[in-house]
């Protein structure tokens, strides 16, 4: 009778394949880094993730600065939630004279950087709190093999950048229109295929997720990774991001599609945040 009770050999081989498959289907669309920008004071956001410290330094006008919200300020409003505070930018994206910002940096030689080098498909997503409609190529997250960035009024941008060092971008339908309220977008890229391999998703905090629209870039592999990566402008500062920016993430897969991640698993990531 004690013996019924015990898994046979057999079954056991079963669950211990399971486990195994499952770890896989970890690693294989690996969360690379998030910033959940909770710290609430100091110059630095921390990131965690599988692919090593990747620290960001917060400045104004070059000056490392504490941008944090004040405690509540993040996506979900909660106490403890502190969000990316760049609405100190005196404008949205490009102007001329030149707009000017905040930014939050890491420099290339940080550790975790070279995680984001040679991916075959990746998932960015965040939480974004606009001052103004977002336009004028307004930067939100940028690396020399990939950014994200405003388009034109409502839009965002995606692109992948070569070797070549030429980008091959694609706008998104005008869906990214909030102003003053949290906006959640994901963008995911799988370059395993050269068309309709790139699918923006927007959710306002109560309207639920949906396809924005799907897009073409037909660059293969990321190269690998090489300089710093910027969040919310460049260094030199120009074309800001004027507003917030909470729970920046990048998911990220060396082989195969799995770093974009299917509709079903953003509801979920969006839903968290949007309906805890
Ligand atoms: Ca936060």
């Amino acid at each position: 009778m004690v013996a019924i009770s015990f898994p046979s050999l057999r079954q056991r081989s079963v669950i211990a394949i399971l486990a195994c498959f499952s770890v896989g289907l970890e690693i294989s669309q690996a969360q690379l880094m998030e910033w959940k920008f909770n710290e609430g004071s100091g110059e630095m956001a921390e990131s965690s993730g599988t692919a090593g410290p990747s620290p960001l330094t917060m400045r104004n006008d070059k000056v490392p600065t504490s941008l944090f919200t004040p405690d509540g300020g993040g996506a979900t409003g909660k106490p403890g939630d502190y969000a990316l505070d760049l609405s100190g930018a005196n404008g949205m994206g490009a102007n001329n004279p030149p707009n000017s910002g905040p930014v939050a940096t890491a420099p290339g030689n940080t550790e975790g950087l070279s995680a984001l080098g040679g991916l075959e498909s990746l998932t960015i997503i965040g939480w974004l709190k606009p001052q103004t409609t977002i336009t004028g190529a307004a930067r939100i997250i940028i690396g020399k093999t990939f950014y994200v960035q405003a388009g034109s009024s409502g839009e965002l941008q995606f692109a992948v950048i070569p070797d070549s060092g030429t980008p091959i971008f694609v706008n998104s339908e005008p869906k990214y229109t909030e102003v003053g309220m949290w906006m959640f977008f994901a963008i995911t890229y799988d370059g395993t295929r050269t068309m309709d391999n790139v699918n923006f998703y927007v959710g306002a905090t109560d309207a639920g997720l949906t396809l924005v629209c799907t897009r073409s870039i037909d660059a293969g592999k990321l190269p690998p990774f090489s300089g710093g990566l910027e969040v919310g402008n460049v260094s030199s500062g120009a074309r800001p991001f004027q507003g917030m920016i909470d729970d920046l993430t990048i998911y990220g897969a060396e082989n195969g599609a799995d770093g974009a991640l299917p509709q079903t698993k953003i509801e979920e990531i969006y839903n968290k945040v949007a309906k805890p």
